[in-house]
């Protein structure tokens, strides 16, 4: 298998996570996002929306890092997705959240508040980033009260939500996302950081950290 990705992309964290946890072989190649490769010709042939991660496992081609993630942990028959059909329908709700909620606002404020220090010629878009603000002052208390309950998101184990959740977050410190009153959120958080698959995912600075 080949995953195309940047380090510390948090799209590629969550997928390398699952790589590390269910223990598959796998070879990466690197595509330098800052440097524009995922818009080459090339890389247009492996995946049309020029983004990372991509996996590469015989004749399949697949994009997106939550189908990525399901797709691995079912080929290793993994824990980190349910097999229960209402669990395993709770695991999609809670992907779904972190793409379409969680994302948009949590991501969106760390891409716009770091982007200017990799990306040439970027600026800090403020009217983004009040709107994104907004999005994550309302659906932090939906993630915190959940996790007031759970040790994770889907109970007593970790499965691919929450590592599609706390990869999304992977930069709120150094982007001063407004996290810190969220105590469930902070130590579930802990918690993750803790795993020996999330810390083999990181890349190289951030994982002697
Ligand atoms: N929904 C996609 C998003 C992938 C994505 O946006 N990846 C970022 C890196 S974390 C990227 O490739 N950005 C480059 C770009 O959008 O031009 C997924 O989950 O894989």
């Amino acid at each position: 298998m080949l995953l195309y990705h940047y380090p510390g992309s948090p799209n590629a964290i969550k997928v390398k996570t699952v790589l590390h946890h269910v223990g598959l072989p796998f070879e990466e190649k690197i595509i330098d996002l800052p440097g524009g490769e995922s818009f080459s010709p090339e890389f247009k042939k492996i995946n049309p929306n020029c983004t990372i991660p991509v996996l590469v496992d015989g004749d399949l081609t697949l994009n997106q890092s939550n189908a990525i993630m399901v797709y691995l942990a079912e080929k290793a028959r993994s824990s980190l997705w349910p097999s229960d059909p209402k669990m395993r329908a709770q695991a999609l709700q809670w992907l779904d959240w972190s793409n379409c909620e969680w994302g948009p606002g949590v991501a969106t404020v760390e891409f716009q508040r770091l982007a200017p220090h990799f990306i040439q010629g970027f600026v800090t878009d403020e009217k983004v980033v009040e709107g994104a603000l907004a999005k994550v002052a309302r659906f932090a208390p939906v993630l915190d009260e959940h996790l007031s309950k759970n040790q994770y998101i889907l109970g007593d184990e970790p499965t691919l939500p929450d590592l599609a959740i706390a990869a999304l977050m992977f930069y709120w410190e150094t982007a001063q996302v407004p996290l810190q009153q969220y105590s469930h959120i902070l130590s579930w958080y802990g918690r993750i950081q803790e795993m020996a698959s999330w810390k083999k995912a990181l890349p190289a600075m951030a994982a002697s950290a």
